[in-house]
């Protein structure tokens, strides 16, 4: 089989979507750090209906921050990929929509080459720099917000501007040279599922550069943007059955396609340093402040979808399709949402919460997914402040109850023993997982008892102030005692039995 790259393009079946430009006159006007699966199937995708309506300014590099095997993948192939949209038709059956990709034409891999990384960021035409890093990936604090200034990989960039190995090491020393060289200034762009991501961003960056040199700081902050952004659409780790799968519908071998549902949600703030592609045409909206959007989005999405992750990979339930088909498992992500996240989201003007809500169950269903709830499970640490402890703090402040809420989070405590209810035991995939399971081995490890959840709730870079909080540590002692006496499915039942 040929591989996909540009001069087989012409020879796909006439139902898979390409590049009708000409990729040659691509310009470079975005550097994207962390080419993940997520980001080819989001902003990629957005951008690729720009190029699609003749703006070629904006071709993307896209570099990869560890790794070389997306460079390695995508670079015999022009940086062509295939973007497979997949649900079910209104008989169940799987169908997928097929569209190559070809905003992205170049790639670095930091790590080979850092210098390479900073000149793309000082390059004359580069106006956007945009990230999806994950959520360690910003070095900081994540329950408040801050830079780690004692972060390894931080204390590495400080000592070493020319091999910078952190996102925020990169864009700092990248902008150093793109001043000395006075080319223009630049939009740092975070899509990333944190609350107010592009403020975060701004103050890891701003306090980086600090400690660099103050008239750098002074520079960056009065001349960049950093505009926040919501971005939703779910997008599952590509799998060599789907590789194959995928190959054999082109008819050429794609060594690395991504795959989506067909939902696309894209709100990001119009606060740009320089000019900025038409991401409507691909449907984005811009929007003057993201925080309704994120906090929508954070809350009832991630949320949610991080409670199926915990309580379905206990129970075994390997996929959230799988897991939301469990009629107690779908009776209470839907009573999570409207009795619990929804009221504190009711400041929020204009929106059909319900409908939301019932839109949100369809897309979990998407059978021709297969979203693993381990994938969605890892980084628990990094993920649980912004997606479950929000709610659960707003509630406690208003004195209301977080009995499904603390489920959530009970169910990531339970998780950290490290073995389902099958007896399948996983690698807890966690930037702090040796000081967790070593906190669960001498605390909820021996049993749930009162002192042990206090035990786990004192631990600070997750739940910050909520440590001495009695009513959450009642609500998760009830939670995990559940849990380990009787399981998931038999704790969902008697949650839902009131
Ligand atoms: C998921 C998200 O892996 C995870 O943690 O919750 O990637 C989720 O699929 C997206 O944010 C949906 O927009």
């Amino acid at each position: 089989m040929n591989r996909l790259n540009d001069s087989t393009l012409g020879a796909l079946p006439a139902a898979v979507t390409r590049p009708a430009y000409d990729r040659r006159a691509l310009q470079t006007g975005i550097v994207h750090l962390g080419i993940g699966a997520f980001m080819r199937a989001h902003m990629a995708a957005a951008t690729e209906a720009t190029l699609a309506a003749g703006d070629l300014r904006w071709g993307i590099v896209g570099v990869s921050l560890r790794q070389p095997d997306t460079r390695d993948a995508l670079q015999p192939q022009d940086g062509l990929y295939t973007l497979a949209i997949r649900d079910a038709d209104e008989h169940g059956q799987p169908r997928q929509r097929l569209q190559v990709i070809g905003a992205v034409h170049a790639l670095l891999v930091a790590p080979e080459n850092p210098q390479a990384v900073l000149e793309s960021i000082a390059a004359a035409d580069a106006r956007i720099v945009s990230l999806t890093v994950t959520e360690k990936g910003y070095c900081h604090d994540p329950a408040t917000g801050a830079l780690r200034l004692d972060h390894p990989d931080i204390v590495h960039d400080l000592e070493n501007p020319h091999a910078p190995r952190s996102a925020i090491g990169m864009l700092v020393f990248g902008l150093q040279l793109r001043f000395a060289r006075d080319h223009g200034p630049l939009t740092l762009m975070s899509l990333d599922n944190l609350p107010a991501n592009g403020r975060v961003l701004c103050g890891a960056v701003l306090r980086f550069a600090e400690a660099v040199d103050p008239a750098l700081a002074h520079r960056i902050g009065a001349e960049c943007r950093f505009p926040c952004s919501m971005v939703d659409r779910i997008v599952p780790r590509t799998t060599d059955a789907d590789r194959a799968s995928v190959s054999q519908a082109l008819g050429c071998e794609d060594h690395w396609p991504v795959l989506g549902e067909p939902f696309f949600d894209w709100a990001v703030e119009d606060h740009f340093a320089a000019d900025r592609p038409d991401w409507t045409l691909g449907g984005a909206r811009f929007v003057t402040d993201a925080e309704p959007f994120e906090r929508l989005k954070l809350r009832m999405v991630n949320g949610t979808h991080s409670s199926i992750a915990y309580l379905g990979a206990m129970a075994g339930w390997e996929t959230v399709d799988k897991a939301i088909s469990q009629a107690a498992l779908r009776e209470h992500m839907e009573a999570l949402m409207r009795d619990e996240i929804e009221p504190t989201l009711a400041d929020l003007p204009g929106l059909d919460l319900p409908g939301y809500r019932a839109n949100l169950l369809a897309r979990y269903a998407n059978p021709a997914l297969a979203h693993r709830t381990q994938q969605i499970a890892m980084d628990g640490s990094q993920k649980l402040p912004q997606r479950l402890l929000g709610t659960v703090r707003d509630r406690l402040a208003q004195g209301l109850p977080v009995p499904r809420m603390a489920l959530g989070v009970a169910a990531w405590m339970h998780y950290l023993r490290g073995v389902d209810e099958l007896g399948q035991p996983y690698p807890i995939d966690d930037p702090h997982a040796a000081e967790l399971t070593a906190l669960y081995q001498r605390s909820l490890g021996q049993g749930a008892s009162i002192e042990a959840v206090q035990a786990m709730l004192s631990y600070a870079p997750v739940f910050g102030d909520l440590a001495g909080n009695a009513a959450l540590a009642a609500a998760l002692l009830s939670a995990l005692q559940s849990l380990q006496a009787h399981g998931v499915l038999a704790t969902l039942v008697a949650m839902n039995r009131g």
